[in-house]
């Protein structure tokens, strides 16, 4: 079969801004020479030398650099290279990525639970309301003497979180963070990005609304006798592929535990603050809810979820997503941070005081000590004095990992931080991409050097296709994106098109689904199947993070 040229140069298959870097890559070793095309008149607009190849630490390809910085004409535009042919199209214009903003917002709103999407603001992909979740029982791991087995709670809304139809109070954590982040780091471009979603021209921004979703259905997974929070609301079974208003297995709650109940405390605590200027009441809601889960945590500390071990005692036995987690130091030190953050209170420092930061990883689900991080970095202004030793460990600490990311990016196979490393594709590969760059983006507000925010945008250049698999990781955005997602939506709604606006996981070698994969090789180990949920699922805390990287760069480059 001949090779399409355009698989083999690999680029931001959307848009660059006319003042950023404009890079593309070409999968080869003795390409010379590459002209820049015009794409309705065709004509030549600028030319330049391709720069020598690079071989891949993963295996025997070999990719070249092409460089138009230069160019800064808007405008729709091709590569073509010599002795090869011509790449997809992409433009250059101003707010290059506002359509990646708000596609990547509004795939949230496709994910809404217990509601109907009507055309008006779904398009082809309206469908009915799936989930009501207002019976919803309480499992036999999570019965306590108030709720009897046999209880019923209401616990409606929030997002599906992934291609499955289960709601997760642990990967709601980071999402929920990631969000409040985005509309507190850049007000002005929430306020501009308008999503066309049922609560759009109320006064708010239409990416706190969508967050607001959510907030509604965690505030509902605490029990208000003793301020524990539940794992999360799942079926017992993952469902078939069918759309959410034919799944229709029973729904529970189960086993509140340390980690779940100071996830949620650091989101209350974080939303309290960030929803103050726009609804005093709800702000002040959060806040007791988050200081009520943290005292449950202190007198239940160490309690663990453990999927497993539970079916062996309770049944129905539960086998959906298990977001399980056996450390909580990290936990722990997030919620004191936003907690202490929020109200200043000493005893939510002794915690901090106590960590030693320095060393951060790149935040997960599982991994949340540098939102904590984050959080008392952008607050040091108005904390007291007594906090500024740790502060300052704190910072050190990010400067220097993210001077660390940003060294030597002419030799890496995508000349990006994504990918320098092998152990960069995980499950989930496309969120450690947008993770990264969102911790850069951290490094950039604290010392606005140009190489971090560089950076961060050469890992968007490789979400939207400047990788080892040659497609736009986001669906309905590019030339060539995953049209076989695992995400039940999009397999059972009978339109050829996937869902608009949702992150795939990216190339995973784990490859844990035993689909059909064209390559074995870290950067390449993807397969667009609905089969996939290991390299081809979309999930919320990995939209997230999308959603914070094109915020940031629209704000920063416009
Ligand atoms: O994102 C999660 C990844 O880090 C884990 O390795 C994987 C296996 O436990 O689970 C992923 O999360 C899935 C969750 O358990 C259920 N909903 C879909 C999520 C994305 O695949």
């Amino acid at each position: 079969l001949a090779q399409n040229p355009a698989d083999q140069i690999r680029l931001n298959q959307v848009g660059f801004y006319p003042n950023a870097p404009k890079q593309a890559l070409v999968v080869g070793k003795n390409y010379e020479n590459f002209t820049l095309i015009e794409k309705e008149s065709h004509k030549v607009v600028y030319k330049g030398r391709i720069k020598a190849a690079v071989k891949s630490p993963f295996s025997e390809k070999y990719t070249q650099e092409i460089d138009f910085s230069n160019f800064k004409k808007n405008g729709n535009y091709i590569l073509s290279v010599e002795k090869l042919g011509e790449s997809y199209p992409f433009e250059i214009r101003n707010n290059a990525l506002s359509g990646v903003a708000k596609a990547s917002i509004k795939g949230f709103y496709y994910q809404r639970v217990s509601e109907e999407l009507p055309e008006k603001f779904a398009g082809k992909w309206a469908r009915k309301a799936g989930h009501a979740d207002t019976a919803v029982l309480i499992h036999a791991n999570a019965v306590s003497t108030n709720r009897p087995e046999g209880t019923r709670i209401n616990s409606p809304r929030g997002w599906y979180d992934a291609g499955d139809y289960n709601k997760y109070i642990v990967n709601s954590g980071i999402t929920m963070y990631t969000l409040l982040s985005a509309l507190e780091d850049f007000p002005k471009t929430a306020n501009d990005l308008e999503l066309n979603i049922p609560e759009s021209g109320n006064n708010l921004p239409d990416l706190l609304d969508e967050i607001l979703v959510n907030l509604e259905w965690m505030l509902t997974m605490q029990d208000p006798t003793d301020g524990g929070v539940y794992h999360k609301l799942t079926n017992a079974n993952f469902d078939g592929m069918v759309m959410p208003d034919k799944a229709i297995q029973p729904r529970y709650v189960v086993q509140k535990n340390t980690i779940a109940s100071l996830d949620f405390a650091a989101v209350m605590a974080q939303a309290s603050r960030i929803l103050k200027p726009y609804n005093h009441k709800l702000s002040s809601r959060c806040l007791t809810s988050a200081e009520s889960a943290w005292n449950w945590a202190k007198a239940n500390p160490k309690v663990f979820y453990r999927q497993n071990q539970n079916n062996e005692k309770f049944k129905p036995a539960i086998t959906t997503g298990g977001y399980e987690d056996n450390n909580d130091t990290d936990e722990w030190f997030w919620a004191s941070a936003e907690l202490f953050v929020t109200t200043q209170k000493s005893s939510y420092w002794e915690g901090i005081a106590s960590t030693d930061v320095y060393w951060l990883p790149i935040q997960s689900w599982n991994s949340v000590m540098p939102l904590g991080a984050f959080s008392l970095l952008k607050a040091q202004k108005v904390l007291p004095s007594f906090t500024a030793n740790k502060i300052a460990q704190i910072q050190n600490t990010v400067l220097q990992q993210a001077d660390e990311m940003v060294k030597d990016l002419d030799k890496p196979l995508f000349r990006t931080v994504m990918g320098k490393s092998a152990k960069d594709f995980m499950w989930g590969s496309s969120s450690h991409a947008a993770n990264q760059a969102m911790f850069l983006l951290q490094a950039f507000q604290l010392n606005p050097k140009k190489i971090y925010l560089e950076a961060a945008l050469g890992n968007m250049d490789y979400l939207l296709g400047r990788n080892g698999v040659g497609y736009s990781l986001l669906t309905g955005y590019g030339s060539k994106y995953p049209m076989h997602p695992h995400h039940r939506p999009s397999i059972a709604d009978g339109i050829d098109e996937p869902v608009p606006g949702l992150i795939s996981g990216g190339p995973n070698p784990g490859q844990q689904d035993q689909c059909k994969y064209d390559s074995k090789v870290p950067d390449e180990s993807f397969s667009d199947s609905d089969c996939s949920y290991a390299s081809n699922e979309i999930a919320i805390n990995w939209n997230a993070p999308l959603v914070y990287l094109a915020m940031a760069l629209e704000s920063y480059y416009h």
